[in-house]
């Protein structure tokens, strides 16, 4: 029991009164999902509406992985007071993917860094993360842009133990997930 303004009010009649008040006082921002296409040249262009993601909504998390299996990240939103949301990545160009099998207890290898040379840039570098994301933890699968290499790529992997593993000869359009080559410290 709460008193409001001197009166006693049951707890939670209380609480859903205040929480309607504020939702008056702070209606929801609505916007879309703002996406934009990596140019190569340190600049960005924005792809909003061309990649239809500009319906407006409240969005908190989200999530990149690849729910199809085809080796390009699919997104997973969240959405306030509304089912969640999967947009499918429909994207078409060639790619390498990676998926690490480190040692026990960190078997995701969590902290490595990967490391693709010769693709759609001279050199692409991700370090595989678990959470730190808001609200939502994303596949620990990494994807890289192949650009127009079809194969001669490489990937080098520098485990948290220091260990580093090496794929040479690396074609696009690849998961890449045998390198168990080095004991990983979580
Ligand atoms: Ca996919």
């Amino acid at each position: 029991m709460v008193y409001v303004d001197g009166k006693p009010v049951p707890f939670q009649t209380a609480f859903t009164a205040q929480r309607v008040k504020e939702m008056r006082r702070y209606p929801n921002l609505d916007g879309p999902i703002v996406a934009f296409r990596n140019l190569q040249n340190l600049k960005f262009a924005e792809q909003t509406e061309v990649w239809g993601v500009n319906e407006p909504a409240v969005r908190q998390g989200a999530a990149l992985v690849d729910l199809d299996n085809d080796g390009d990240l699919d997104l997973v939103v969240n959405v306030l007071n509304g089912p969640a949301e999967v947009w499918e990545n429909l994207g078409a160009n060639a790619r390498v993917a990676v998926e690490l099998q480190g040692l026990s207890p960190n078997t995701a290898g969590i902290g490595a860094q990967i490391t693709l040379r010769g693709g759609a840039v001279l050199s692409q570098t991700h370090e595989v993360v678990c959470g730190g994301q808001y609200l939502s933890g994303s596949q620990t699968r990494v994807v890289f842009a192949a650009g127009a290499a079809k194969t001669g790529m490489a990937l080098d992997v520098k485990w948290r133990s220091g260990k580093r593993s090496h794929v040479s000869s690396v074609g696009a359009n690849r998961l890449f997930g045998s390198m168990n080559m080095g004991r990983n410290r979580s």
